[in-house]
């Protein structure tokens, strides 16, 4: 400790802290926890930009490993400070605030969710600079391992190591992220890039310019238009229902409120809301007030044009909401994040200031704008439409479910205890037929379909409750589809898709998995679904030993090859199954029907091909989500006849 001046030894224990346990601080020592460290200074360059008092911020990535951010603002105050008598900027740099930020006073709005400060940054940097123009000179403090101040004050204030014009004002921080703390020191500069993109986008008086050293790469981020151009910027790749995005804004009381918002002929909708330039990822207060405002004035205008007739009911929420991507930001001075990671706004004003700026500015830009209007509700209108038609859909098809025992073609079982019953779907009639006969009537039914069932890939829910099918299916199963599935109405324990072991059958499993999927997810999570394995081959053969002819069936094209390899085996006929319907109702129950020696394989989805669809699925909205079934590993039960 030797090396340190003395009288910083209170302060530091703090910064100790954030070294022994950094990821409290920032999260994680990887690669975000880093990224973090420049978000945290930017803030409060931002910040003095928020105040009115900065117009640009310079990040630059040195050859050296170091990170330096500047700003033209005010210059973080030199003067001593009034109780801990060293100059304030070492106190800004070196205590731990609470919150993190210089609260209340000196600004009137602040980021502060990053929120844990600069000193933080200084205590896992191995070295950190701060230089400061002010009053026509420039200032300079230095520290090292965490935080350590290594300029020496003169008379308890900063040494001068240069001068300025007395208008050049700023401040520039320096650091070098400690490698000893940190997984990686290696900056990405995609994230920076992404990151002063969306800084820009939402500070349109702000110029940030970036300059990464190592390659010479230099780039200037100014959006003047702000989260107008935001808004258009993600909806590049969308069509639009109109050209421009509507942008608005105005003030309640002290709260700022801008909003930003376009349709597309996307189905869903893409709210993003920030407080204070951050990212409130849940939303809370100022989405729910955007969102009860645009339902109420959107549901006036309908009225008001006749969109909607007098026997109409209103646009639901969503109806409204479909196509459309926003961006809300507002500035609060004192904003209240909530939820456990902090990322929901909880303020009530912040919700009435939106819902009046929206009430109000919304209305000024639609009454100049009737073309506009006129194309967003047509918009509304069509999803009203397709859901009022999907909803008729859906109670007339419950209504059948009511009376289904007189339409399915299910032939039930007589047990009613869920927990022993199982369902076999099987393909075509005839070998329904014979599954019939073949069954246990107590605890198994048999639901025949005709052919191949509609691919729901692309269907909307009222399109493929018209198909027999699935209506069937719905029936039998007893516990709904879509948002009213209830899977502890489930009639079966096990449902199994029987299907012959050729094209056509692999095809209908697919087709039978995917609507399961889409309309009926719960059973494949909770492991109700299974394919029976119905046997290949039947082989007749004598074995050395034994006198009679023995019958064996095989499942698949290993187990022949397996069989063909045993010397002992003389082969005397070899049938192949082409469909169930070869089997008669015995050998069918022997080989596919009978818990006992039947062999079942239960249908999951592998982690790793979900974690691909999501991102395809984020990534395209034009991609079809990628799907992909896998079976639990069968277990083969061979029978000997
Ligand atoms: C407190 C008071 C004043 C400026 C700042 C903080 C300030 C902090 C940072 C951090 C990075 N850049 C900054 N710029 C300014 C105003 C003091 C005055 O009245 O001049």
């Amino acid at each position: 400790m030797e090396q340190y001046s003395g009288n910083q030894i209170v302060v530091l224990e703090g910064l100790e802290a954030v070294r022994k346990r950094p990821s409290m601080y920032i999260g994680s020592t990887g690669s975000r926890g880093l990224h973090h460290l420049v978000w945290e200074i930017l803030d409060n360059g931002i910040d003095e930009h928020l105040a009115g008092f900065c117009s640009q911020v310079d990040i630059v990535l040195q050859k050296d490993g170091g990170v330096s951010i500047s700003d033209n603002g005010r210059g973080v105050p030199i003067d001593l400070h009034p109780t801990k008598k060293i100059p304030t900027v070492r106190v800004v740099y070196t205590t731990l605030h609470a919150g993190g930020k210089f609260t209340g006073t000196v600004y009137k709005v602040s980021g502060g969710l990053h929120g844990v400060g600069a000193s933080v940054v200084n205590a896992l940097s191995k070295h950190m600079i701060i230089e400061i123009k002010r009053d026509g000179k420039i200032y300079r403090d230095e520290y090292v391992d965490g935080g350590h101040p290594i300029t020496k004050l003169e008379n308890g204030e900063l040494p001068v190591v240069g001068k300025c014009n007395k208008s050049d004002t700023g401040t520039r921080v320096t650091f070098y992220p400690d490698d000893s703390i940190f997984e990686t020191v290696e900056f990405k500069l995609e994230t920076i890039q992404k990151k002063l993109k969306e800084i820009s986008f939402l500070n349109k008086n702000l110029i940030v310019n970036f300059e990464d050293e190592k390659t010479g790469y230099k780039k200037t981020y100014q959006e003047k238009d702000g989260i107008k151009r935001f808004v258009s910027y993600i909806a590049r790749d969308m069509k639009h229902i109109h050209d421009e995005p509507i942008y608005i804004e105005g003030s309640s009381g002290d709260i700022e409120v801008e909003i930003a918002f376009q349709y597309t002929d996307n189905y869903s909708e893409q709210i993003n809301s920030y407080c204070n330039c951050i990212n409130v990822v849940d939303g809370g207060t100022l989405v729910t007030g955007f969102k009860m405002a645009l339902t109420r004035v959107m549901n006036q205008y309908a009225r008001e044009l006749n969109v909607l007739k007098e026997k109409d009911d209103n646009f639901d929420g969503r109806d409204i909401r479909n196509g459309l991507i926003a961006i809300i930001a507002i500035k609060h001075p004192d904003p209240q994040f909530e939820g456990q990671t902090k990322t929901k706004l909880g303020n009530a004003d912040a919700k009435t200031a939106v819902e009046d700026v929206f009430n109000l500015k919304a209305q000024l830009y639609f009454d100049k704008n009737i073309e506009v209007l006129k194309a967003i509700l047509d918009n509304s209108m069509q999803s009203y439409n397709a859901r009022k038609a999907s909803d008729k859909a859906r109670t007339a098809v419950l209504k059948q479910i009511n009376t289904f025992d007189t339409i399915s073609k299910l032939a039930s079982c007589s047990s009613k205890k869920a927990e022993e019953c199982e369902v076999y779907i099987v393909e075509g009639d005839s070998a329904g037929g014979t599954v019939k006969t073949a069954r246990n009537r107590k605890t198994q039914a048999v639901l025949p379909l005709r052919g191949k069932i509609l691919n729901v890939e692309k269907a909307t829910l009222d399109k493929i409750l018209l198909n027999n099918e699935i209506k069937s299916m719905i029936a039998s199963f007893g516990c709904g589809i879509g948002d009213e599935f209830d899977i502890s109405k489930l009639r079966f324990d096990k449902i199994i898709i029987l299907t012959d072991a050729d094209v056509d059958g692999s095809h209908i499993s697919t087709l039978l998995l995917t609507f399961f999927y889409r309309f009926m997810p719960e059973l494949i999570m909770e492991g109700k679904i299974y394919k029976g394995l119905p046997p290949l081959y039947r082989v007749k053969y004598t074995s050395k030993g034994k006198k009679k002819p023995i019958s064996q069936y095989l499942y698949d094209d290993y187990e022949l090859q397996q069989f063909r390899k045993d010397e002992n085996n003389k082969i005397i006929s070899l049938q192949r199954y082409k469909g169930l319907g070869e089997m008669d109702a015995n050998q069918l129950w022997d080989t596919t029907l009978n818990p006992e020696t039947r062999t079942l394989a239960r249908i999951l989805i592998s982690d790793k091909i979900e974690a691909d669809e999501v991102t395809t699925t984020l990534m395209s909205s034009n991609v079809p989500p990628r799907r992909s079934f896998i079976m639990e590993e069968a277990k083969y039960a061979k029978l000997d006849i």
